[in-house]
């Protein structure tokens, strides 16, 4: 008797062990097949193109004296000549490089709402410092540094803000409905969040990766022609407001920094290159 109850109890205990393997290696996150499968994206609608946008080579006004003290000094750096998309990188765009190579998708079904993010032309999301750097690699790009991604946001005239009017809440996709944006909106929605170069989204939407790593002292110390950041650190730089932030962090010369493997609803980036 004490043995079959042994055998029995044993294989109960064997049965839900396995089910709990089973679960677990269901969930892992990352899994390459299961949001394309689950979650295939409305590709039925225009794709938006997003061309590269080039930033003659030059001086501009980086950091603000009145701004955050990572923000100062405010220097006058020279850039070399570069190109970066107008707009943060897409749903579609970097759906395209997961199917091409098998790099882990962003999206999955446990993301909360994802029927608000999962639209081609909204920005990729959920993608950590590396993906986006991989994704750069694979486009034949590379991230913007923290200067080049100021410079194609503030122009040569030291804005704060890609408009020239006082900052308005409504003239990009920040957090609140006033807006009209209650998650990310599709890229170039808002004509007033357009830099004098033509770039768009710079003040929101979603915040953006660059390749700088932080350093909150950087800029008494950097070099005042193509700065590169620090030659290492812990955090990584994002630059830019999103939807579910405020328009104040938006401003071209804030700085943001967060460990390179955070993947969020609210952060995404765009790839640059340097011209000639
Ligand atoms: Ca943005």
């Amino acid at each position: 008797m004490d043995k079959i109850f042994v055998r029995v109890y044993t294989l109960f205990i064997l049965f839900f062990v396995g089910i709990g393997v089973f679960m677990i290696i269901k969930s892992r996150p990352g899994d390459k097949t299961d949001a394309v499968a689950k979650n295939p994206i409305n590709f039925t609608e225009p794709i938006i193109e997003n061309p590269m946008i080039l930033i003659p080579a030059g001086e501009f006004i980086m950091g603000a004296n009145d701004g955050g003290i990572d923000e100062q000094p405010q220097r006058v750096v020279y850039l070399d000549a570069f190109a970066i998309h107008q707009y943060e990188v897409t749903i579609y765009q970097y759906n395209e490089f997961v199917v091409a190579t098998g790099h882990r998708q962003p999206l999955n079904r446990y993301v909360k709402d994802i029927h608000f993010f999962n639209n081609a032309n909204q920005p990729a999301i959920y993608v950590s410092w590396l993906d986006a750097y991989d994704y750069c690699q694979w486009a034949g790009l590379r991230l913007p540094t923290e200067a080049e991604w100021e410079k194609a946001a503030r122009g040569t005239e030291g804005l704060s803000w890609p408009w020239v009017e006082k900052y308005q809440p409504t003239f990009a996709n920040f957090k609140g409905e006033e807006d009209h944006g209650v998650f990310t909106t599709a890229v170039g929605s808002y004509e007033k969040d357009k830099s004098p170069y033509g770039v768009y989204d710079m003040a929101g939407n979603v915040k953006e990766w660059v390749q700088d790593w932080y350093d909150d002292r950087y800029y008494a110390n950097a070099p005042l022609k193509n700065p590169q950041g620090p030659e290492r650190g812990e955090m990584k730089v994002m630059r830019g407001s999103s939807w579910r932030d405020s328009l104040y962090s938006g401003r071209a010369t804030g700085r943001l920094q967060m460990v390179p493997g955070y993947r969020y609803e609210a952060v995404g980036f765009r790839c640059a290159k340097s011209a000639g």
